[in-house]
């Protein structure tokens, strides 16, 4: 959010504070005092004019509420019906755009791996993460990973039994909660953008995603959205900067760990047991033939031989 206007509501949520003393504190003309004031409360804000002044009465439930009190380097772009926000970001990070998150209320063409369909009704949290981080192409996957430790610590905090299936889901009791697309543009050596989807079945009902899924609504009831996607963002931009931690969280988060699985990868089908994962987000399986390396493919946990 623009600094002036985050200063904006910081004063005018101690009001009653009349416009010229807006003016003032800002060192801001009257007239650019009306103007943020008309076009936050255009974003959503709720700001009432007294007698005695302005006074901030409510921030958005979601949109324009994450970027307030937002303590990360994004900016925030939120649309309350968008194609899919990962194409959106893609288009932004192409025209050079820096970090900024795509957000949306609802996606009519959103996408998973693959270009299978996701399905975005109204109430989830449909989040783009455009970075332009300064790391080899090979290491993208860590940030995948990253997010995924980000959004299963964040929904633990409100007591959803969230636990991450390698590479790119959440599940709570192996219903999916979230799924996560990273796409990517880049030379052989340098990353020039990452795009991280996130996708949080939120505020939704349980029927009206497919029937593998949950949501949050039936797992602990509905959450503040804004407050949600606050906690994932901010903790991705501190993991994505520490892959060491990422990976010891992901270790303790992890459903996969332990588990009999099936990969399906371009060179066949891998089974075993999953033993680890590595740096950047390599998962070893422990094969009749010994271990394997695994970088990327769809997982199906089986039950123990
Ligand atoms: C994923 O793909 O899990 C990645 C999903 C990423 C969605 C986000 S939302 C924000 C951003 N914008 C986008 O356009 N995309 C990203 P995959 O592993 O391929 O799983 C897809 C499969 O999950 C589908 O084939 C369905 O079986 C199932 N599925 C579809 N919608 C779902 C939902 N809302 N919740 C749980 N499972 C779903």
């Amino acid at each position: 959010m623009q600094e002036t206007r985050r200063r904006i509501l910081d004063t005018l949520s101690t009001g009653p504070v009349s416009g010229p003393e807006v003016a003032e504190e800002l060192d801001i003309s009257r007239a650019a005092v009306w103007k943020h004031v008309e076009s936050l409360r255009e974003e959503g804000f709720e700001i009432e004019s007294r007698d005695d002044g302005y006074v901030l009465a409510s921030v958005p439930e979601f949109g324009a509420g994450v970027a307030y009190e937002l303590d990360a380097p994004f900016d925030v772009e939120y649309h309350e019906s968008i194609g899919s926000t990962n194409d959106r970001g893609r288009e932004l990070a192409v025209s050079g755009e820096g970090e900024i998150a795509v957000l949306a209320d609802e996606q009519t063409g959103s996408r998973g791996r693959l270009d299978r369909e996701w399905a975005s009704p109204s109430g989830g949290i449909w989040v783009s993460l455009v970075c332009r981080p300064d790391i080899p192409t090979a290491h993208a996957p860590i940030y995948t990973l990253a997010a995924a430790v980000a959004t299963t610590e964040s929904l633990r905090d409100l007591g959803v039994d969230a636990e991450i299936k390698w590479p790119n889901d959440i599940l709570v009791d192996g219903e999916k909660l979230v799924g996560i697309l990273t796409e990517m543009e880049g030379e052989a050596d340098r990353v020039s953008w990452i795009v991280v989807g996130i996708g949080i079945n939120a505020n939704v009902d349980p029927d009206i995603v497919p029937e593998t899924a949950t949501t949050v609504r039936e797992q602990v009831g509905d959450v503040d959205r804004a407050a949600l996607t606050r906690s994932v963002i901010e903790r991705f931009d501190e993991y994505r900067a520490n892959p060491d931690e990422v990976l010891s969280a992901w270790r303790e988060l992890s459903v996969t760990l332990g588990q009999r699985v099936r990969i399906e990868t371009p060179g066949g089908d891998v089974v075993g047991d999953a033993i680890d994962i590595e740096f950047p987000g390599t998962l070893v399986v422990e094969t009749a033939d010994g271990s394997t390396r695994v970088s990327a493919g769809d997982c199906e946990h089986l039950r123990p031989t």
